[in-house]
């Protein structure tokens, strides 16, 4: 386990580098357009999010530790760790001509989802608490519709096949749109189930009308989640959206404070169904995913003011997968308790 006790920790490269050797240590992820020889080498599972950083982001790699030592494992293209209680793991895909009837990402997100799921069963960790997706041109258009939208119906349909569409099964995520890769999708899970939240200011994104794809976003808006000593909270991926409405559209101040709003609705969620304490703005840790690097200032402004000043939020360009969304928080906090 991370020396103080958590699951996750906010590191530097060296600091991760000099962590490889952690029997605990279930993977990582690396943000910014190279990946370091050190990470490349040190064979662990490892999402490389080739998104540019925007701050000169001191802390880029998030690692999560286990409570015991890990078996690391290949299998369907996912390379995992796991602990006996959590596994995480990473999958690649490139988009390949698919099967002549559908586009390259649709195919190349349900056969990802498909290798994922098969994993899950087969190790034993039935329980996907978080999932973190990154796609190339998010927001081009291939055949008519955008290829975020191809991805849905990949994803939607992998889940259906699994049985699992039902609102407790569905994880909490992030879909993002960075230059220049393959599919890449990282996730977490667990032999016990989490709790899935819904936040009562936006209607759940798998209930989203068909004006935003023919098949719905395959998410939650945060999962509750404990292990021995522990009460995670993972919120998902969030915008400036209200109901199912981008709001504040080409105001980016205005989009962080409507993100802001959110956060809060959905730490009350996550308060009302905890047993601990409640959960608080300044103890998110997170990235910030900024479509256009000028707008960092007015984005870092709102965040700084709502999450304080030494909150560990890395900002990278990224675009987020509505057009006229302009940010997109992700996070997570941690209770531990007794
Ligand atoms: C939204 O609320 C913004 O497709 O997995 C946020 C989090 C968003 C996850 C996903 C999408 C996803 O619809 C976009």
């Amino acid at each position: 386990m991370g020396e103080d006790g958590h699951l996750h920790h906010c590191l530097s490269a060296a600091e991760l580098a000099g962590s490889r050797n952690d029997p605990t240590l279930l993977g990582a992820s690396w943000l910014g357009p190279e990946l370091p020889a050190e990470l490349a080498a040190a064979g662990l599972p490892l999402q490389h999010i080739r998104a540019p950083l925007l701050d000169g982001g001191g802390r880029p790699a998030e690692a999560w530790f286990g409570a015991r030592s890990c078996r690391d494992g290949m299998a369907h293209g996912v390379h995992f760790r796991c602990d006996g209680q959590l596994l995480f793991g990473v999958i690649s895909l490139a988009e390949e001509a698919g099967d002549g009837a559908s586009p390259p990402l649709q195919v190349a997100g349900q056969r990802a989802y498909e290798s994922l799921f098969r994993v899950l069963a087969e190790e034993g960790y039935p329980h996907l608490w978080r999932v973190w997706n990154y796609l190339d041109d998010i927001n081009g258009t291939v055949a008519g519709l955008e290829r975020y939208r191809h991805f849905n119906i990949g994803r939607h349909q992998a889940f259906d096949n699994a049985n699992r569409l039902q609102g407790c099964t569905i994880p909490a995520a992030s879909a993002l749109g960075v230059a220049g890769g393959p599919l890449s999708i990282a996730f977490l899970a667990a032999r016990t189930a989490c709790i899935s939240l819904e936040n009562p200011r936006q209607l759940s994104a798998y209930r989203y009308p068909a004006d935003y794809g023919p098949r719905s976003p395959t998410f939650s808006r945060a999962a509750l989640a404990r292990i021995p000593g522990q009460e995670w909270l993972f919120v998902s991926g969030t915008a400036s959206i209200v109901g199912h409405l981008t709001v504040h559209q080409g105001d980016p101040a205005a989009q962080t404070r409507e993100i802001i709003a959110n956060l809060e609705a959905l730490l009350a969620e996550a308060g009302g169904v905890s047993t601990g304490p409640a959960y608080r703005l300044d103890e998110l840790s997170g990235r910030a995913y900024v479509r256009h690097p000028e707008h960092l200032a007015a984005v870092q402004a709102e965040l700084v003011r709502a999450l304080g000043a030494h909150a560990p939020i890395v900002y990278v360009q990224a675009d987020v997968c509505r057009a006229d969304l302009l940010v997109e928080l992700e996070a997570q906090a941690c209770h531990l308790f007794v």
